[in-house]
C-alpha cells in the first residue's frame, strides 16, 4: 500500500528529477520524522525554509510557518529587495508589499507600506483583524500603528547611496535576474514562499519592496491575490517572481493554480503560464525575467522561468534543503 508519506515522497522525487539539477544541499538541524514540505524562490529562500521548517516543527501552524520564512529576508538589511534595506522608489521611499493566504480563502494584504521592517505580519494583522483584505499607502501605515508595530527607518546607507547613484541616469529598463544578482548595487530578491503540511494543507506568503526605484506609488504583482501568490485548498497554491507588471496582466499564480485545478503538473501549470505571458506580449517582455514556482496538495513541486537564471529552494519533509535551477523558455536549461 502507498502511505501518503510514500506517496508525498514519490511526487516531490519524480517532480525534481524531471524538472530539476541539484545545486547544493543543507540539512536543517533538527529533522521532524513528518512535517511540512517548503518551497520558496531564490537561491536565498533556503534560509528562510529553514525558519518555516523550524515553526512548523515547533507545533506553528502553516501560517506561522510561512510568515517566519517571510521575516527573514524582511530582517536582512543585505536583502536589496525585502524590507530593511531594501531598494526605495524613484522619490527615495523604501515600499513594501506582501501577502499571506491560506487554501480556505484567508488572505490579508498591503502595499506601499512604509517604516514597518515584517510587511508580512502587517499582512497577516489585515487578514485576521480586519474585515478586509487589502490595505495601502497611508491606510496599512496608520493601521501599522494602530496594531503597534514599531517604525523604523529602511532605507539604509548602501540602498541609499545606490539609489543617488542609480539617479544620475534614471533608467527603468528591467534587468533579467537582477533579482539575484549579488554583490553590486543591484542585489533584488522576492520571496514567495509556498509550504504544504503533512495532511495537504497549504499557506503561502510573498513580501516584497519591489521593483527598484519604481516610480512613488507603484504597485506590483506580489502583494495582489491571485499574481504573486494564490493558494487554493485540495488544489495548490504557486508565487510569482520576477517584471511584477507582466504577472499582474496574467494574474500569473491564479493562472499558475488553474492549471493545476485541470491537471497539469507544478512544472507543467508554470511553464504555461509563463508561455502565455510570451504569446501575449512577444517582443515586449525581451530581456525580462519571470519566475514561477508552484506546489500541489500530493506535494509535487514544479518551476518555470522565462529566462534562465531562476533558482528556488525545496526543503523536504525531513528538512533537507536544496538549491535549484529552474527551467526556463530560453537558454541551457531550456526545456
Ligand atoms: C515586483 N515581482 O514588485 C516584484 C519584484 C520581484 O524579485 O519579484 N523581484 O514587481
Amino acid at each position: 500500500m502507498t502511505t501518503r508519506r510514500n506517496a508525498i515522497g514519490m511526487g516531490l522525487g519524480s517532480a525534481l528529477a524531471a524538472t530539476l539539477v541539484g545545486k547544493h544541499t543543507a540539512r536543517a538541524a533538527t529533522p521532524a520524522p513528518e512535517t511540512a514540505l517548503i518551497v520558496s524562490t531564490w537561491d536565498f529562500g533556503a534560509a528562510a525554509n529553514a525558519a518555516a521548517y523550524a515553526r512548523f516543527a515547533a507545533g506553528g501552524s502553516l501560517l506561522d510557518a510561512v510568515e517566519a520564512g517571510a521575516q527573514v529576508p524582511e530582517a536582512d538589511a543585505s536583502n536589496r529587495s525585502v524590507g530593511l534595506g531594501g531598494n526605495p522608489d524613484r522619490d527615495g521611499h523604501v515600499t513594501l508589499d506582501a501577502i499571506i493566504m491560506d487554501g480556505k480563502g484567508n488572505c490579508g494584504a498591503v502595499a506601499a507600506l512604509e517604516n514597518y521592517v515584517h510587511a508580512i505580519s502587517v499582512a497577516r494583522r489585515v487578514m485576521e483583524k480586519t474585515p478586509h483584505t487589502f490595505l495601502v499607502g497611508d491606510g496599512a501605515n496608520q493601521f501599522a500603528r494602530e496594531q503597534g508595530f514599531d517604525a523604523t527607518n529602511l532605507l539604509t546607507p548602501e540602498s541609499e547611496k545606490a539609489w543617488k547613484e542609480w539617479l544620475k541616469t534614471a533608467q527603468y529598463k528591467p534587468v533579467a535576474n537582477i533579482e539575484n544578482r549579488r554583490g553590486g548595487a543591484l542585489d533584488h530578491d522576492t520571496i514567495g514562499i509556498l509550504a504544504c503540511s503533512p495532511d495537504g494543507e497549504l499557506a503561502g506568503a510573498c513580501t516584497t519592496s519591489g521593483m527598484a526605484y519604481k516610480l512613488h506609488g507603484r504597485v506590483g504583482d506580489s502583494p495582489q491575490a491571485g499574481c504573486g501568490l494564490f493558494v487554493e485548498g485540495g488544489v495548490g497554491a504557486a508565487a510569482a517572481t520576477g517584471v511584477g507588471e507582466e504577472v499582474t496582466r496574467i494574474a500569473g499564480s491564479a493562472r499558475v493554480v488553474a492549471n493545476l485545478r485541470a491537471g497539469l503538473s507544478p512544472e507543467a501549470a508554470c511553464r504555461e503560464a509563463v508561455e502565455h505571458i510570451v504569446r501575449l506580449r512577444g517582443s515586449a517582455v525581451s530581456g525580462a525575467q519571470v519566475g514561477f514556482v508552484a506546489i500541489d496538495t500530493a506535494g509535487q513541486v514544479g518551476a518555470y522561468a522565462l529566462m534562465p537564471g531562476f533558482t528556488l529552494a525545496i526543503t523536504d519533509r525531513t528538512g533537507h534543503t536544496r538549491v535549484l535551477p529552474s527551467k526556463s523558455l530560453a537558454g541551457p536549461e531550456k526545456g
